[in-house]
């Protein structure tokens, strides 16, 4: 039967995982990007040959790209759009050439990934990522002071977010400002407070239809360089799934997904199936999103998050939370063989513990904890396989 590529996510060689890690942990291939190129310019197939070299080398394959980033010029479709967008259908052809076809981007104006804390204690002493919203608007209305911030915040999450900011000491302050805004692993942009509000200004007057026309035209202007060559383009979720800093948000639901395929149907235009972005949102029937996008989900992040009633939410062990892996592994199965194929998965995040908790890390991506993630995914599809088979 077909199963899930296990891999990690390797952020080149400065990684404090190694790639001889990700090869012990049971991997067959790693998720990487040429962190070192600048946003925008050219993937060159010697830089990129370079690195999949590296990755060979140590026994694995460069299964998926995450990310080749798409330039905040084509998301607001200003400046040099149209010169990012001819660098990036070079690359994309560059990929292809040296074989490698999966390629994962989001289009989330400014930020990536975002999360208010980094080393949330949970009860037995590891750590993992936390969103607390009365941080997040401790930040917006009383640190960056946004114009108009306070206005979009119903009252009580306003008084939070007011109590909250005034128990932060300075240096808490800053370290909120830092996790917010200085670039989580991956994000390829860091700021500061004057830079931040510079960035968000960028997008006064782009709503959701505007950034939706902006997504879905680059798509179109790329679609015929990834369907000549065999390229998956694969959309991340916002992460969090709705919108921050007034800022627009278009992949966060079912329905926004079913409008983005439907105004771009090659299945050139995939997803990438993060159950820990989407599942943040209790109206998101993760089953529900797999089944109906099962054609176009070229690439899975699992994982899981537990939220509260004030839109919280931490990263919870990989088979608890809110998320129900088991019916989200089960599905995967039963697409896999429908579609005889095998889709690259990587356990997305894991907790910081044990050993790492000595060590420098990468927020997210310490190797124990995904280490174990992975382990029990493993045995879960396993477990299921088996199941299938009787
Ligand atoms: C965070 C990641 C994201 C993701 C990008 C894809 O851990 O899931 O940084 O790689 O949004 O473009």
């Amino acid at each position: 039967m077909n199963k899930l590529v296990q891999t990690m996510r390797w952020y080149g060689p400065n990684d404090p995982v190694s790639l001889a890690d990700i090869l012990q942990a049971g991997c067959s291939g790693v998720v990487s990007a040429l962190h070192h190129i600048p946003n925008g310019k050219v993937w060159s197939t010697a830089d990129i040959q370079n690195h999949q070299k590296l990755i060979r080398d140590a026994g694995l394959e460069w299964s998926v790209v995450e990310s080749l980033p798409v330039h905040e010029d084509i998301k607001v479709r200003k400046g040099n759009y149209e010169q990012y967008i001819e660098n990036y259908k070079i690359s994309l052809a560059n990929l292809a050439a040296c074989g490698i076809t999966v390629i994962t981007y989001n289009f989330m104006p400014v930020l990536d990934w975002t999360r208010t804390h980094l080393d949330y204690k949970l009860p037995n002493g590891a750590e993992a990522l936390l969103f607390n919203k009365a941080a997040l608007v401790a930040f917006d209305v009383f640190i960056l002071k946004r114009e108009g911030a306070a206005g979009e915040y119903a009252a009580e999450e306003l008084e939070r977010g007011e109590i909250y900011f005034n128990e932060l000491n300075e240096a808490e302050k800053l370290k909120i400002e830092r996790n917010i805004i200085a670039g989580l692993p991956g994000s390829e942009e860091s700021f500061g407070l004057a830079e931040f509000l510079n960035a968000l200004a960028a997008y006064d007057g782009i709503g959701e239809e505007q950034l939706f026309a902006n997504l879905t035209t680059f798509l179109a202007e790329i679609m015929p360089v990834a369907e000549a060559n065999g390229i998956k383009m694969v959309i991340h979720p916002d992460d969090p799934p709705y919108a921050i800093f007034g800022l627009p948000r278009i992949v966060s639901t079912a329905a926004q997904l079913e409008k983005l395929f439907t105004k771009v149907p090659s299945l050139s235009n995939g997803l990438c199936y993060c159950t820990g972005s989407l599942g943040v949102r209790a109206d998101n029937d993760l089953v529900a999103i797999l089944e109906q996008f099962k054609d176009r989900v070229n690439f899975v992040h699992l994982r899981s998050t537990k939220r509260n009633e004030f839109g919280d939410f931490f990263e919870d062990n990989h088979l608890e939370g809110d998320v129900d892996m088991f019916a989200v592994v089960q599905k995967l199965v039963e697409i896999q063989q429908e579609r005889n194929l095998s889709i690259p998965m990587r356990p997305d995040h894991g907790h910081r513990m044990l050993d790492d908790l000595k060590k420098k890390v990468n927020p997210g991506y310490s190797g124990i904890g995904r280490l174990k993630g992975l382990a029990e995914l493993r045995g879960l599809e396993q477990a299921i396989v088996r199941m299938y088979n009787k």
